[in-house]
């Protein structure tokens, strides 16, 4: 790096940019910066991201970067995409709360009415007979622009009353002259037309960050992105700069849907190799160039991401990306997108087609070998590996969100340039596969994993219609035990859990009800024939569903009486029997509880009268009293049940002992012989007697 007057600052700004600074200051041509238009450049203005050592610091940054004549476009925690002239970069690196300058990250939309035909092929139409719709679920399609989604409004699209449009460009133009976005939400649409739908764009990191929050604080509940972050992803970690936006959806309860990637041919894997001893690696025999040939009039740039196994942010080995043009002149090289990451991304523009070759150096290494990844955008290299194409892309790779790969709709088979895991950290992806090159009103076919992805969203929220308690987790495992298996034997790398396929409708979970709970179960009385009459029972009734219980009670028999025939909500009501003219002998009865509104009604409490020759024996009776007497005090042991507070009275001594109840009438006064070791429970105005 040449020395200029300002570069003491460089450490903190990224290779790339710094690169575009030196090449502006000795008037050379710039490179290719993402998120920049070569105009802005050309007139001395350059769009960066400003990280923030803390994001308590974002107000200082912003006030300097207007003082410095640039603006502050987005700021997303700590992350702040600014407007600037390019001369002020280096002032910019030097603030204490600035800890490092880089581009705008950019995603590639992964794109290869009329109704989808995924739509029959993953049985959604059984689920619309049966009226579920995906009514009262809301789902955003966040993309990079939606050309052309007003015509479709209530016709492919839902009518606008249910459409909510927001862009977080920093120009807010939902329509970001890309019809992407648009081709995306059809698709969703076909499945789940009665949903309420957020159509979002964005177009770098801070944008997207801003536009999850949004999401976020609206309550969307189904997410679907059709695009992926190149490079950066720190695949053997399992983790990537993206990452943390993700994981912030996650743990809100969205389910995300991400296309895989349209990568499976244009990816290559392997050990460095150095035979020569020369420094650049072997991909074949004495072959060290990985031959790309270009059409310019197909492919603007050469995107190509290196990475290889090490520690993001601390790595210790470390490798270029170089592109050779066919004369063996070096034309690009690749670039950190931050410090100590274990990648390295390359952008060159093209004007010349013709073969290119990608060569990747050994700078420093404390392993002889290391595992390394290279994936090419929309070029196919001369050695192309499909196992582990979903390479560095994120939220592909994401654990929080479930990406998916496309089959061909006729024939269930695996697209060549979908993506495969698996991940570098050994996890299963694509999670889903689903189909793709259906038709639409916007792209007529619509290839590639973009149009997959958005059929296992709108599968989503038509569970979530059904099962709104359900979390990203449940409808996940929901659509994996119903996906058809292809493929090897079980979950693969090709079709994840298996091609998406609805099947039988699950069924509306009624809301729950009104049910009439009784305590005890039945009731027995036993007394002697033309004895006393037995002490009245307690029966509680209650309310085991939701709602209101509005509930009457009636004996069978005249026997039987009851303290009350109706009431509302909770009630115990005392049961008592009249013996008068029983002989002795066994009678059934029974109690009849109704509710007109309850989903059990009526409910039946049989009641079984003993009446004797002799003295009944062993019953437990529930008693509303006012007064208890231990004729023998010390034979008793007290406790409280910590359960229900009730006092518990336990007969200690080796035989029964007498005790004296009042009732809660006042008048009525009972002895009760309480044999050894059982127990009288007093809980509030309620005494329970154990004289079995
Ligand atoms: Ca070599
Ligand atoms: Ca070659
Ligand atoms: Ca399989």
């Amino acid at each position: 790096m040449p020395t200029s007057p300002q570069a003491q600052n460089v450490q903190k700004i990224q290779e790339l940019l710094a690169e575009s600074l030196t090449a502006f200051e000795s008037g050379l041509e710039l490179p290719t910066l993402p998120a920049n238009k070569p105009e802005e450049l050309k007139a001395g203005k350059v769009r960066v991201v400003l990280e923030a050592t803390h994001a308590s610091e974002v107000r200082n940054i912003q006030a300097r970067v207007e003082a410095l004549g640039g603006r502050v476009e987005a700021v997303y925690d700590n992350l702040v995409q600014a407007f600037v002239p390019i001369k002020s970069v280096n002032a910019l690196a030097g603030m204490g709360s600035v800890s490092w300058v880089r581009t705008p990250l950019v995603p590639v939309w992964e794109q290869g009415s009329t109704v989808s035909e995924g739509v029959r092929v993953i049985g959604a139409n059984l689920w619309h007979e049966a009226g579920i719709k995906g009514q009262g679920v809301k789902v955003a399609i966040v993309d990079g622009g939606f050309k052309g989604y007003q015509r479709l409004l209530g016709s492919e699209l839902p009518p606008a009353d249910r459409v909510i449009v927001r862009s977080f460009n920093r120009d807010e133009d939902i329509e970001a002259d890309e019809r992407h976005g648009t081709a995306v939400a059809e698709i969703v649409y076909d499945l789940v037309p009665e949903a309420t739908f957020y159509l979002v764009n964005f177009d770098t990191d801070v944008e997207l960050g801003r536009a999850i929050d949004f999401l976020i604080s609206e309550g969307v509940q189904i997410i679907n992105t059709s695009f992926n972050f190149f490079g950066t992803g720190c695949p053997w970690e399992g983790t990537g700069l993206i990452e943390p936006i993700v994981k912030k959806a996650r743990d809100a309860g969205i389910f995300w849907a991400v296309s895989v990637g349209n990568h499976g041919t244009e990816h290559w894997q392997g050990i460095f190799d150095d035979p020569n001893k020369n420094g650049f690696h072997n991909f074949l025999g004495d072959d060290e160039g990985l031959t790309l040939d270009v059409d310019a009039d197909e492919v603007g740039a050469v995107i190509a991401v290196l990475s290889w196994e090490d520690k993001c942010g601390k790595a210790t080995e470390n490798y270029e990306l170089l592109l050779f043009d066919d004369a063996d002149r070096r034309r690009a090289s690749g670039s950190q997108l931050r410090a100590g990451w274990p990648s390295r991304v390359l952008v060159f523009t093209v004007r010349d087609s013709g073969r290119y070759h990608l060569k990747i150096r050994q700078r420093t290494a404390t392993r002889p070998t290391a595992k390394l990844d290279v994936s090419v955008i929309d070029i196919e290299p001369e050695y192309s590996v499909f196992e582990g194409s979903v390479g560095a892309f994120e939220p592909a790779i994401s654990p929080s969100a479930f990406s998916v790969g496309a089959t061909d709709f006729r024939t269930d088979a695996a697209r060549r340039y979908s993506s495969r895991g698996p991940t570098k950290d050994g996890r299963i992806k694509p999670d889903f596969a689903a189909p793709d090159g259906v038709r639409n009103t916007t792209f007529r076919q619509f290839f590639g994993t973009s149009a997959s992805s958005p059929h296992v969203a709108g599968a989503a929220a038509l569970v979530k219609s059904v099962r709104p308690n359900w979390g990203p987790k449940e409808i996940a495992d929901f659509l994996a035990s119903r996906a058809i298996d292809r493929g090897d034997d079980g979950p693969d790398n090709t079709y994840g859990a298996g091609r998406i396929a609805l099947g039988e409708p699950l069924k509306e979970e009624k809301p729950a009800e009104v049910t009439i709970g009784a305590f005890p179960e039945k009731l027995k009385f036993v007394a002697q024939a033309n004895g006393p009459a037995p002490v009245p029972q307690l029966l509680e009734i209650a309310n085991l569903g939701a709602g209101e219980l509005v509930w009457t009670a009636q004996a069978q028999t005249d026997s039987v009486k009851l303290s009350a025939a109706q009431g509302v909500g909770r009630a115990l009501i005392q049961v008592s029997l009249d013996i008068a003219g029983l002989a002795a002998g066994t009678y059934e009865s029974a109690i009849t509880i109704t509710a007109e509104n309850a989903q059990n009604s009526p409910l039946t409490i049989p009641v079984e009268i003993q009446i004797t020759e002799g003295t009944p024996v062993g019953e437990l009776l529930s008693l509303f009293f006012s007064k208890v007497e231990f004729v023998t005090p010390a034979a008793w042991a007290r406790s409280e049940r910590s359960s229900d507070g009730c006092l518990v009275y336990t007969n200690n001594s080796a035989e029964a002992q007498r005790i004296r109840v009042t009732l809660a009438d006042g008048s009525t006064v009972s002895e009760y012989d309480v044999p050894a070791s059982k127990a009288v429970t007093a809980c509030g105005d309620i005494l329970y007697v154990d004289l079995r």
